[in-house]
């Protein structure tokens, strides 16, 4: 190791806790090759449902050197979003999964690494780095199980000891070489099967496996389809974006601390929507009302078809 670095980690886990992060670690970067070989069968058997970006090179998503070449670590983050409302079960509103209530998570998370990376330059000039979060084409779980930050529970989602799984992780990709977190933290989901088993679609397929074609997050956020699929909306429970059921029954779940991350408090509308609002809006309503929102994804056409679903299913 190049003795410039010695301590490099510690001072780099200091500062990310200060800009705000909740949990960093650091792993070699290394190829991810078990996991690399669970994503192919994962894709083979479909499980991506409607994400065909998620068959471009998926060699890529698991080997950091395809991103940034000159790789050597990879720092890992965690970032607490979890706040105190709850969903109403109104059937005038819908409701929003908990990670869509505040600002996009990926531009905070992407910010605070940026700045990292610039506090990181500022002490080891030669250094240079990626800030990878959820778009870059990285396994983002697979990173934090290797860098020790926690688990990957059934529902297929990282569990941390401390904040649960609501949690947003992010990657820093850099060319130094640094001293790198040991253990990774043993599974602890036990014999436990309440998310498996609170799932009104059937869409954990296995223990650690999702089928998204079942999924009510996959049906009400990625697809493009005009229409929400029959055997999905049956068992939608009144979620309009997202949705948050197997990660609501986790007892890890249950004693997250509230963020201190002012820009993961709900915006006003975003935790239950009016479904008459939602199908009101123009593109250039949208537009406004959606700005820095992660809500965005699902574009207008696709959260105005869930505001119809739900709206019809009332009837
Ligand atoms: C595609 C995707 C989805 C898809 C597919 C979900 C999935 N589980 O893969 C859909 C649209 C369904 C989805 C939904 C959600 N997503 Co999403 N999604 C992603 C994305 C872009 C890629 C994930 C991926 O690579 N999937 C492919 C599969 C094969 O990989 P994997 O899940 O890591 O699979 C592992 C396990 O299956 C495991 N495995 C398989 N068999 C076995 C057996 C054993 C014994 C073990 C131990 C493990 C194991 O091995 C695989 C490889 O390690 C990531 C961002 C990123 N770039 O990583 C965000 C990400 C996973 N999503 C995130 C979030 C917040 C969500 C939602 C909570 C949003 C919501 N509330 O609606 C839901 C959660 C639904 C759920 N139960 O997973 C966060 C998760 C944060 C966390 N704490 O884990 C991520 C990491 C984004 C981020 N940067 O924060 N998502
Ligand atoms: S997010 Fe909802 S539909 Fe998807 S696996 Fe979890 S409980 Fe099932
Ligand atoms: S509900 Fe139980 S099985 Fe599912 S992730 Fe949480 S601890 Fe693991």
């Amino acid at each position: 190791m190049n003795p410039n670095y010695t301590n490099g980690g510690d001072r780099i886990r200091r500062r990310a806790l200060e800009i705000g992060f909740s949990k960093v670690g650091i792993a070699p970067a290394s190829k991810l090759c078990a996991e690399g070989e669970r994503l192919a069968e994962w894709l083979q058997r479909s499980y991506h449902g409607e994400m065909s970006w998620m068959l471009r090179d998926p060699e890529q998503r698991t080997d950091p050197h395809r991103i940034f070449p000159a790789a050597r670590s990879v720092v890992v983050v965690a970032l607490n979003y979890y706040t105190q409302p709850q969903h109403s079960d109104s059937s005038k509103t819908g409701k929003v999964s908990r990670y869509a209530w505040g600002d996009d998570y990926h531009e905070v998370v992407g910010e605070k690494l940026r700045e990292l990376l610039s506090w990181i330059k500022e002490q080891w000039p030669e250094a240079e780095g990626k800030v990878c979060v959820d778009i870059q084409p990285t396994m983002d779980k697979g990173w934090a199980v290797r860098a020790g930050l926690g688990w990957m529970g059934k529902h297929t989602n990282l569990i941390t000891q401390e904040y649960g799984s609501w949690v947003f992780i992010g990657e820093l990709l850099l060319n130094l070489e640094l001293e790198c977190d040991g253990e990774e933290i043993a599974d602890q989901c036990g014999s436990c099967t309440l998310c498996i088993d609170a799932c009104p679609t059937g869409a954990i397929a296995e223990p650690y496996v999702i089928d998204s074609n079942l999924c009510i997050s996959h049906a009400t956020i990625e697809s493009r389809a005009p229409q929400m699929r029959e055997d999905i909306d049956a068992h939608l429970e009144g979620w309009f974006y997202g949705c948050d059921i197997c990660q609501d029954v986790c007892p890890w779940n249950h004693a997250t601390p509230t963020t201190d991350e002012p820009r993961f408090e709900p915006r006003e509308g975003n935790v239950n929507t009016f479904l008459s609002e939602i199908l009101e809006l123009t593109p250039e309503t949208y537009a406004t009302r959606f700005r820095h929102s992660a809500m965005k994804r699902a574009k207008l056409s696709g959260l105005q078809r869930n505001a119809r679903t739900l709206q019809n299913r009332e009837r």
